[in-house]
């Protein structure tokens, strides 16, 4: 049975993910980790334990004395953050990932990373952007994507390390509110509906991002990292993506179950240019080939879920 160490334990994907690895492999075969204390199912539903990625010697002790074989790395600043403090996200962002790429190695572990569609930048082609192709991201968080992308493929080739990694799109989730990020607005839309039956968008009409449902992204991670490592011809850095919209479309599809729903706009210029210099639509076809993924949401099926959920929470 796999023994699993996340790190980020209490971030938007961390606190899903946590639970959803331990209902699969046995809650006392995931260990949660973050910065801070997290209280709830990661830190009651199974080992949880505080640690600052940063810290070489203690990761490494961590792996050691769990005897873990998997390390899922979470930990990260997001986009629009990372611009207030560039120096600071680099630190965690590239130095905590070297760190726990390196602690990885060192115990023979298998190493998941999290890169995403900020790996890209404005001169790569917008849409249905290729697995392989121009990579000159302009934000310290996509320098930092393509920086561990390159570095999780030379620590397979040159040590024959088992690192595997995703290009996640916007994640929508109801558990817990991102912090940072330039795709959050598709996040808050749905909190602002249910709260206040409208909302004001950062980012702007016709502003098309790739999205998908934090259900999905799940059972993407699971999936690439049970998959057959002998059909798997990039390892790292798998475009996926459920869906493609702009703020108006996914406000359609809010009216749809809230016809009084009303959105209207205060843009964000910093996240709005951060926006526009990410691909519009992924080309997914690698990640179905080589290990099968096919995500279950579309938009409308999501807004569904969301707004359920988030009703019920009030
Ligand atoms: C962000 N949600 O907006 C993150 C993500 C694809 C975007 O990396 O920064």
């Amino acid at each position: 049975m796999k023994r699993i160490v996340v790190t980020g334990a209490g971030g938007q994907i961390g606190v899903e993910l946590t639970p959803f690895l331990r209902e699969i492999y046995g809650a006392e075969n995931v260990l949660g980790t973050a910065r801070r204390n997290i209280p709830g199912p990661v830190s009651e539903g199974g080992p949880f334990e505080l640690l600052d990625v940063r810290d070489g010697k203690a990761f490494s002790d961590l792996l050691r004395t769990f005897r873990a074989d998997t390390v899922i790395h979470l930990a990260g600043v997001l986009s629009a953050k990372g611009e207030g403090d560039p120096l600071s996200s680099w630190d965690i962002n590239v130095c905590g990932s070297c760190t726990a790429l390196e602690a990885a190695r060192e115990h023979g572990a298998a190493f998941f990373f999290p890169s995403s569609i900020a790996a890209f930048g404005p001169s790569t082609p917008a849409k249905n952007t290729p697995q392989d192709t121009l990579q000159r991201p302009t934000t310290i968080y996509g320098v930092a994507k393509v920086t561990m992308e390159l570095l999780c493929d030379y620590y397979h080739k040159k040590f024959g390390m088992d690192t595997r990694g995703l290009r996640f799109p916007g994640l929508i989730s109801y558990e817990a509110l991102p912090g940072g990020g330039t795709t959050d607005y598709a996040v808050h839309i749905y909190y602002d509906a249910v709260s206040k039956g409208s909302y004001t968008s950062f980012i702007a009409k016709g502003t098309y991002m790739d999205m998908m449902y934090m259900p999905d992204a799940l059972a993407a991670v699971v999936k690439l990292m049970e998959a057959d490592p002998s059909k798997l011809v990039h390892r790292n850095a798998f475009n996926i993506s459920a869906m493609s919209f702009e703020p108006e479309q996914i406000a359609a599809s809010i009216r749809k179950m809230m016809p009084g729903f009303t959105m209207d706009y205060d843009v964000d210029p910093l996240r709005q240019g951060i926006a526009e210099s990410w691909p519009d639509s992924l080309d997914c076809t690698a990640a179905r080939e080589e290990w099968g993924f096919a995500p279950e949401y579309d938009l409308d099926r999501m807004t569904e879920d969301m707004l359920s959920r988030l009703k019920e929470k009030k």
